[in-house]
């Protein structure tokens, strides 16, 4: 079997996490990622969050699997004469500088096009165009910028952020798809075009169903939120605490032993065409004929005593224990599962999504594996590499020989 991105080239430029993300998963579909680091210390996130002394952290590990790493100075000028080479032999060039880093560095999106116009040119920023445009921006800087954090928390509650990366990796798989859809046109138009994605409008897609809602409350109150009936709302989408986005109520409730165990919790949705099902398990089948219970409208003002009751019967009983009578039911439901729960599952352990790679400084870790499954390009998960292991290699592949790797080395460029 061919891997889907085969043949395909990707000078990376990118550092810390949205870039190396969006990379990683072309890597994974079979392009050669070349990852150019600066000499000394590269990507920042080897050095960070270190639990081994000396060794590449996870941080890095985790986000920079089958690639390979070159040192090179793109500011020295026997620098950027092998960058140039590099800009001419790659498909594709993904960066997530601060703003103007490239221009900075004397390649223009029109220099890069002069070198190869078949380039797809990919970039990461904190904003798009606008008022923010220069500024720098992190993970929770787009969070809260992107109407996440505004309407994620407990109602009343100050705003909160997420622990899913929706603003780096978030944007790093936006990204891909753009570099991808654009590799694609330029199998007709034969030349490269500009990637741009924001953090700001990878979070805001994201958040579609909360501009939904926006614009829902000035035709009358959000009924599925936890404010209605007694609450009031505002101006804007309020936090909703762990209430459903969709068309069918949900909440988290209690399962046995959550006093003890912080993850003992399970979400449960009260579907309309499983809620039977569900007041039969839970033992109010007095509802099923009862006006005030049988319809989703009747429910609607009183979701908290109906997600009451439904947790006192999730309290006697384990998330897994709820998790197999509802399902048997049709009921949608999800238990709550810690990181240690997920490190140790076994389907995802089968499925690629859970991989354990091997590391020639830290030895054995685990890793979050490719996502995305095609039926006709297998994913080998490999290590990432160490800091310009593949330096001479691919300088040789420019067409470098010896004695030129030699001074480049001299000069500092690499
Ligand atoms: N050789 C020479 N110089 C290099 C180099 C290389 N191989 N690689 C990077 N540099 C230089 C850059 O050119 C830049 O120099 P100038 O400031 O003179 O232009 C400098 O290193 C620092 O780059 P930076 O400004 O991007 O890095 P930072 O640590 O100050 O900021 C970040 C980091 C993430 C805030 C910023 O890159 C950013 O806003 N990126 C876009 C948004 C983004 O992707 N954020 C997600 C990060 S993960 O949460």
């Amino acid at each position: 079997m061919e891997q889907a991105l085969k043949g395909i080239k990707i000078l990376d430029m990118t550092h810390v996490q949205s870039g190396p993300t969006c990379t990683q998963l072309l890597a994974w579909f079979g392009a050669d990622v070349i990852k150019v680091e600066r000499p000394g210390g590269g990507d920042a996130t080897r050095g960070q969050l270190r639990d081994l002394p000396d060794v590449d952290s996870l941080y890095f590990t985790m986000l920079n699997h089958n690639k390979r790493s070159i040192t090179l100075n793109t500011k020295s000028e026997a620098g950027k004469k092998i960058f140039s080479k590099l800009v001419a032999h790659c498909d594709a060039l993904v960066e997530n500088f601060a703003p103007g880093a490239l221009d900075r560095m004397g390649f223009s999106w029109a220099q890069i096009q002069r070198i190869n116009p078949r380039i797809v040119y990919a970039s990461i920023k904190g904003f798009g165009p606008g008022p923010y445009e220069d500024c720098k921006v992190y993970e929770n800087v787009a969070q809260c910028t992107g109407g996440s954090a505004s309407t994620t928390g407990v109602i009343d509650g100050f705003p909160m952020v997420t622990g899913a990366q929706i603003g780096d990796s978030g944007t790093g798989l936006h990204l891909a798809l753009g570099i991808v859809t654009a590799l694609y046109q330029r199998t007709v138009s034969g030349k490269g075009q500009r990637v741009e994605c924001a953090m700001q409008d990878g979070v805001l897609n994201l958040c579609r169903v909360k501009l939904r809602d926006q614009q829902r409350l000035k035709n009358g109150p959000l009924k599925e939120y936890p404010q209605f009936p007694n609450g009031e709302f505002g101006n804007a989408v309020p936090r909703a605490g762990n209430a459903s986005g969709g068309g069918q109520p949900g909440w988290i409730v209690r399962c046995k032993d959550w006093e003890n165990d912080p993850d003992s919790y399970i979400y449960v949705i009260a579907q309309e065409g499983a809620f039977p099902g569900l007041a039969n398990a839970i033992g109010h089948d007095d509802w099923l004929n009862d006006p005030e219970w049988n319809t989703p409208e009747a429910r609607l003002p009183k979701l908290d005593e109906m997600f009451s009751e439904i947790e006192r019967w999730t309290l006697t009983k384990t998330k897994f224990e709820v998790m197999d009578i509802l399902n048997r039911l049709n009921v949608p439901c999800g238990p709550i599962l810690s990181m240690e729960e997920l490190a140790n599952e076994k389907s995802l352990r089968e499925t690629g999504t859970v991989v354990e790679v091997d590391h020639p400084e830290r030895g054995k870790y685990l890793t979050v594996g490719n996502p995305i499954k095609l039926s006709d390009s297998y994913v080998d998960v490999s290590r990432s590499p160490l800091l310009g292991e593949h330096t001479d290699e691919i300088l040789s592949e420019l067409g470098l020989d010896i004695e030129e790797i030699r001074q480049a080395k001299e000069h500092g460029a690499v």
